[in-house]
């Protein structure tokens, strides 16, 4: 049997202010081919599956058009579970058609009559053609406060972060309790999860998983009865502490421009004749390749001038000018240059000079917008403006609101 492991598609990105559905189509095609050419049983995509909680109509409609397509493939199941950047009700609203082409959706953690945690819906079998169980998935979405935590009045960050942990770690020993009954019978186990784990290294991309990033779970939280576990969450491939049986597939595009190094990938895991998993990996072409350039205006044109497109379309890119003396009108000049260049698209570019005369600091503080910064960002100069001694605390009630707000929509 063969799984693919894949996540964090963020259908619906926009980098600055260019789509990347285009990037995602191309994925898709591949991803298809993929799945034919290697005869692919179970799909499994672990998490943040839109950018948003309310993805637009398109974003949608590119998501319903590659899962039947998917489907069509030949595979056997897809599993989807939902990510931090997801909505609970936005992904599980079709769950009952999609079931029926045997794409299993866990947006949130499923619940009892009571409200109370149904582990039990979190596991799946899968059976082989005469009916007996050759595999197991246990699907744990991303875990919100509200599933983990039993009291949360009172406390401060420290004791809140630790809370979160303990909760993490209880859902995944339940769920490991729940499966050990397969094991007994030499039936491999895999997990699949949307969170942020210790020893793994981020790009700018991810949005911070709880407040402050303070729940950094121990990779020790997964009981050895798992036999693979696939990560989402952070959109740089690797393995965690070296264990190669717990990986993150990282996104499938670059999703910021401090992934432009990076590969993308997919993980293909196979059982063998011993009930083993074996992992590999699948690198993935790109659509067109994220640039960054940095200099004086007459560095980056030679820079520029010097590239040569491999890609299916311009690749794009990001430009920081620095001039140590004012020049006056270089950015209509930069501005010119820039939309006549063919092979290159440029995504986003700022201009800064070292030795201003009086006054033009304000000025040139304009090119930096509003839109490159994220909110946390924005809330922070806003503080530093104001002289104020418990910047921390207003800072974490801020996340915390924040918080609030975005599990309940
Ligand atoms: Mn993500």
């Amino acid at each position: 049997m063969r799984i693919l492991h894949s996540s964090d598609w963020h259908i619906g990105k926009k980098l600055y202010e260019i789509d990347l559905e285009a990037d995602l189509v191309f994925f898709f095609e591949n991803l298809i081919q993929i799945i034919q050419s290697k005869q692919i049983d179970i799909l499994i995509v672990s998490g943040d599956i839109f950018d948003t909680a309310y993805p637009s109509n398109s974003a949608l409609n590119l998501y319903y058009r590659t899962l039947i397509r998917l489907s069509n493939t030949g595979l056997k199941h897809i599993f989807i579970i939902g990510g931090n950047h997801d909505s609970v009700s936005t992904l599980d609203a079709p769950k009952p058609v999609l079931e029926a082409v045997n794409v299993h959706v866990i947006g949130g953690v499923p619940k009892t009559e009571k409200d109370e945690n149904d582990y039990e819906q979190e596991i799946y079998e899968i059976k082989n053609e005469i009916g007996s169980t050759e595999l197991v998935i246990c699907a744990v979405p991303f875990l919100r406060e509200r599933d983990i935590r039993i009291n949360n009045s009172g406390e401060n960050a420290l004791e809140r972060a630790k809370s979160i942990n303990d909760g993490i770690k209880n859902h995944f020993s339940i769920i490991a309790q729940h499966v050990k009954r397969y094991k007994e019978k030499n039936i491999p186990i895999l997990v699949t999860g949307h969170l942020f784990v210790a020893g793994s290294s981020n790009s700018d991309s991810e949005r911070e998983i709880y407040a402050g990033n303070l729940a950094k779970i121990d990779s020790s939280i997964f009981d050895p009865v798992f036999d693979y576990v696939a990560l989402g969450h952070i959109h740089r491939p690797q393995t965690v502490n070296k264990n190669p049986k717990i990986r993150y597939s990282g996104s499938p595009i670059p999703l910021s421009f401090s992934e432009r190094e990076d590969k993308k990938m997919l993980l293909c895991i196979q059982t063998t004749e011993s009930n083993d998993l074996e992992v590999s990996e699948i690198e993935l072409p790109f659509f067109r390749k994220l640039l960054h350039f940095s200099g004086t205006f007459e560095d980056i044109k030679m820079k520029i001038s010097k590239l040569q497109n491999v890609q299916i379309s311009k690749d794009l890119c990001e430009v920081e000018i620095f001039e140590k003396q004012y020049i006056p009108d270089l950015i209509n000049s930069v501005q010119q240059y820039f939309a006549e260049l063919e092979t290159i698209q440029i995504a986003h570019f700022k201009i800064q000079f070292a030795e201003n005369n009086a006054g033009l600091d304000e000025f040139f503080d304009t090119t930096q917008s509003i839109k490159d910064l994220s909110d946390i960002e924005v809330f922070e100069k806003r503080l530093d403006n104001e002289n104020i001694e418990n910047k921390e605390d207003i800072l974490q009630t801020y996340y915390e609101i924040k918080q609030i707000i975005s599990q309940n929509p």
